[in-house]
């Protein structure tokens, strides 16, 4: 892959693109990073590449006719067109499934703002791909560059070497959940054991506790992760449950609720998601967990439509937790042992 930045501050990334991982990379020529500073498409003898925002107002705005030659120039320099980027707050927020996306363009051009950003013909002209690292706000875009340059090389094949590790990941694989709790020697630290279950050699049981913790830290940790998608049952005090074939446009969240399928929705509050949601059905009562297989994986649920969906209840977390980790010894949540 090669990417180019333009930034007023090419310094900046001068450290970080000769250390370690980025270096080695480079070296290797899996990815090519090319510096351009804006200034040098400044045309006046002051060499101006920002002014006073017309309306008033505090602060310098970036020239639209020094950003957009720049970037015409800068394309020029390979065959291949690019993926344009342009960092600011007011982009949409970067997450893995951005960079997954990113990742796979064989160009990416970043362009970094300072000051107050860009004149708006910027984007008109240029239509970017507008990305913010998240809801702060930083001195530029040369961080969050750096951000993204970092997540995206380390999804270039040859990269990291062992590819399945960025797919155990969290938030990568298919449910997008945390990643598990690790272990490594002594199997004991002054009184904390490593859960019996790592150790004992049975790797479909080492695979179901992970996926269990990943399930379970997720809902503790970030219950806002649980609620892109129809498996991932989410917080709240109010269920609504139906197993009426319906069509994905009539779901609460997009895709949530399926035609044939019983489905559970939370609404979010501060609270932890429940472990587990029932929901009555003039059939067998259905169960959801967090972080369940989608749909098309399980039989669709037998038994006509639920009218009430005050039946639905929410079954009271069951120890479960110290079930999974019993090789403790003591409840995990009485020591502060929770691998959670
Ligand atoms: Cl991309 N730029 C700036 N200046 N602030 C940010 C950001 C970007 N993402 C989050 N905050």
């Amino acid at each position: 892959m090669r990417i180019d930045v333009i930034t007023l501050f090419p310094e900046i990334f001068q450290g970080y693109l000769s250390e370690s991982m980025l270096k080695r990379a480079i070296q290797r020529g899996v990815v090519e990073v090319h510096l351009h500073n804006l200034r040098n498409w400044a045309t006046d003898k002051h060499r101006s590449v920002d002014d006073t925002p017309y309306g008033g107002g505090p602060g310098m705005v970036i020239r639209v006719d020094r950003v957009v030659p720049c970037v015409e120039d800068v394309r020029k320099l390979s065959e291949e067109w690019g993926h344009l980027i342009l960092l600011t707050p007011q982009g949409r927020r970067l997450n893995q499934a951005i960079v997954e996306e990113l990742a796979t363009h064989r160009r990416l051009v970043l362009l970094c703002g300072r000051y107050e950003g860009f004149d708006e013909r910027v984007r008109i002209i240029l239509q970017p791909d507008e990305i913010s690292i998240g809801d702060y706000v930083l001195n530029g875009g040369e961080v969050a560059a750096m951000v993204i340059i970092d997540a995206v090389v380390r999804l270039i094949p040859g990269f990291l070497g062992d590819e399945e590790s960025s797919r155990q990941d969290s938030f990568s694989g298919p449910d997008r959940l945390l990643d598990h709790a690790q272990y490594t020697r002594p199997r004991e630290y002054r009184g904390h054991r490593v859960p019996e279950v790592l150790l004992s050699g049975d790797h479909q049981a080492v695979a179901r506790w992970r996926q269990q913790n990943r399930v379970e830290r997720t809902r503790r940790r970030r219950a806002d992760l649980l609620v892109l998608g129809w498996q991932k049952v989410w917080a709240n005090d109010r269920v609504v449950c139906k197993n009426q074939p319906r069509s994905k446009d009539e779901s609460p969240l997009p895709g949530l609720l399926r035609g044939g399928h019983c489905g559970a929705v939370w609404e979010p509050t501060q609270e932890l998601p429940p472990a587990a949601i029932t929901c009555q059905t003039e059939g067998p009562p259905v169960e959801f967990h967090p972080g369940e297989q989608p749909p098309e994986d399980k039989p669709p649920v037998e038994g006509g439509s639920v009218n009430n969906p005050q039946h639905a209840e929410i079954t009271e977390e069951t120890g479960n937790e110290s079930e999974d980790h019993g090789a403790c010894g003591k409840a995990i949540h009485e020591t502060g042992d929770s691998p959670f």
